[in-house]
């Protein structure tokens, strides 16, 4: 008796786990419906790892897509990454690439995004001077297959679409600073392509109704920023020669100037962007502009290293004239003293004219007052530590090359 009322308590209970199991995946599917879904084109780029952080923080469904490469390109998103066993997933990846247009409109198709972010491109402005045909695919028609894939869909009312426009529109610039009024002079084969994809998305929008913005970015930098940027480019330098590892650094123009801020700041607009009721574009930028010959100071400076440039053009030269010993200690370790000092007073930044571009963009300084207004966007970071940020992760990250190369390991050079 007691055990036939055991049994039948036990079979109450294994059906109240069923039916409160059933609440509980009928409540989270619910919720999972109710998370906006976005699609990043160009996630494993700079922006896109620092977007996909940003709108998964925010709650969203996010999805990506990252091209087919011979070697894992995902590293900036390794710490986003689910199982792909795994059920209820908020981050996922799809191969695909800005020349398909098949294989972009069956990703919106399955994914039925809210907003989509295009951040793919061929980025590299000195780069589209070598590969100028395939830069106008991927960077302004791939714009288009996007928009017309959403078009195709009917998915125009639902989606909202940013576009990653750029200050290189500006090119020769018509105007200091910057803003949404100034006419575009582009210089390059990159530049001429964004503005193709600008004019195509704000088509879109005039013609079709549909709510697609443009970011007009200036610069933005990061631990993260691609290797052959040139701010990352001196960070990395620096970090290397402090520890011995590299013995000059050759760079092209020094006198160009940027407006430059930080990545993590600059994502949050594109956010900002696509959450206002009316479509528009946006200027985003510091309104601080700072010469690349600065920019090197500035990076040697955080670890102790005064530099001096002396000489003009393809001859300049920066020199080393001062160690500030207890910094560079603090900074970088006591260790690696005495090996710089013995290049004390040396020049170790040269100008190598292959850096140089066939027409150069000289002066970006960006006026920022709608979005500051509008949007209500501003940047928490400076230059000051934005430099800090990236010379510390830098540093950091050659201190374990160098404990590979002790051990006995190759490391790799990663030149250009
Ligand atoms: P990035 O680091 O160079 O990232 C570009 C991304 O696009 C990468 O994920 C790259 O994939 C992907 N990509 C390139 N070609 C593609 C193709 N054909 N199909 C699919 N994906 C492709 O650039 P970012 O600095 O993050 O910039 C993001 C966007 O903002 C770009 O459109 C850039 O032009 C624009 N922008 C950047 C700045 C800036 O200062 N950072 C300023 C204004 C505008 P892989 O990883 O496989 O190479
Ligand atoms: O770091 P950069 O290559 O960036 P650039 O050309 O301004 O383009 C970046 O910003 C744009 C926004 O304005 C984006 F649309 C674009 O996708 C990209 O993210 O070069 C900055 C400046 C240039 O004037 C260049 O001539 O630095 C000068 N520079 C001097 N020496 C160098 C070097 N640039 C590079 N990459 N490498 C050098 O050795």
């Amino acid at each position: 008796m007691k055990k036939n009322r055991f049994r039948h308590l036990k079979k109450k209970l294994s059906l109240l786990h069923c039916i409160s199991f059933f609440f509980v995946s009928l409540w989270i599917k619910q919720y999972k419906n109710m998370k906006k879904v976005a699609l990043i084109t160009g996630i494993t780029g700079q922006d896109g790892a620092y977007l996909a952080e940003f709108l998964l923080k925010k709650n969203y469904i996010v999805h990506g897509i990252k091209r087919r490469t011979s070697l894992f390109n995902t590293d900036r998103i390794d710490h986003l990454y689910n199982d792909p066993h795994a059920e209820n997933k908020d981050f996922t990846l799809h191969y695909g690439d800005m020349t398909d247009s098949m294989n972009l409109t069956r990703i919106i198709q399955e994914v039925q995004p809210d907003e989509i972010y295009n951040l793919a491109a061929m980025s590299h402005v000195k780069v589209s001077f070598d590969t100028p045909e395939y830069t106008a695919n991927a960077d302004g028609i791939g714009t288009l297959r996007l928009l017309e894939a959403v078009r195709l869909l009917g998915l125009t009312k639902k989606c909202k679409i940013y576009q990653a426009s750029t200050s290189e529109l500006y090119g020769l610039v018509q105007e200091v600073p910057q803003s949404e009024k100034t006419p575009f002079y582009p210089r390059s084969p990159y530049a001429v392509a964004k503005m193709y994809a600008y004019w195509i998305t704000v088509n879109y929008r005039e013609a079709y109704g549909m709510h697609a913005s443009n970011g007009i970015l200036f610069n933005h930098e990061s631990p993260v920023r691609g290797e052959t940027f040139v701010t990352r480019k001196i960070t990395r330098a620096a970090a290397r020669m402090a520890m011995g590892m590299q013995d000059k650094l050759f760079l092209g123009n020094l006198s160009s100037k940027r407006d430059w801020g930080h990545a993590k700041d600059y994502v949050e607009a594109m956010y900002l962007i696509l959450q206002q009721d009316e479509p528009s574009d946006y200027v985003i930028a510091t309104g601080i502009t700072t010469t690349i010959r600065d920019f090197v100071k500035m990076t040697f400076a955080k670890l102790g290293i005064t530099l001096e440039f002396r000489g003009e053009g393809a001859d300049e030269k920066g020199f080393m004239t001062h160690i500030d010993n207890d910094l560079f200690s603090e900074t970088v370790g006591a260790n690696f003293l005495e090996s710089l000092q013995k290049r004390l007073k040396q020049d170790i930044v040269e100008v190598d004219p292959r850096y140089f571009r066939p027409t150069e963009v000289d002066l970006l300084i960006g006026d920022a007052t709608k979005a500051k207004t509008r949007l209500g966007w501003k940047p928490k970071y400076t230059l000051d530590t934005l430099i800090d940020e990236m010379i510390t992760s830098d540093i950091k990250l050659f201190k374990k090359e160098n404990y590979l190369k002790d051990g006995g390991f190759t490391i790799l050079n990663y030149f250009e």
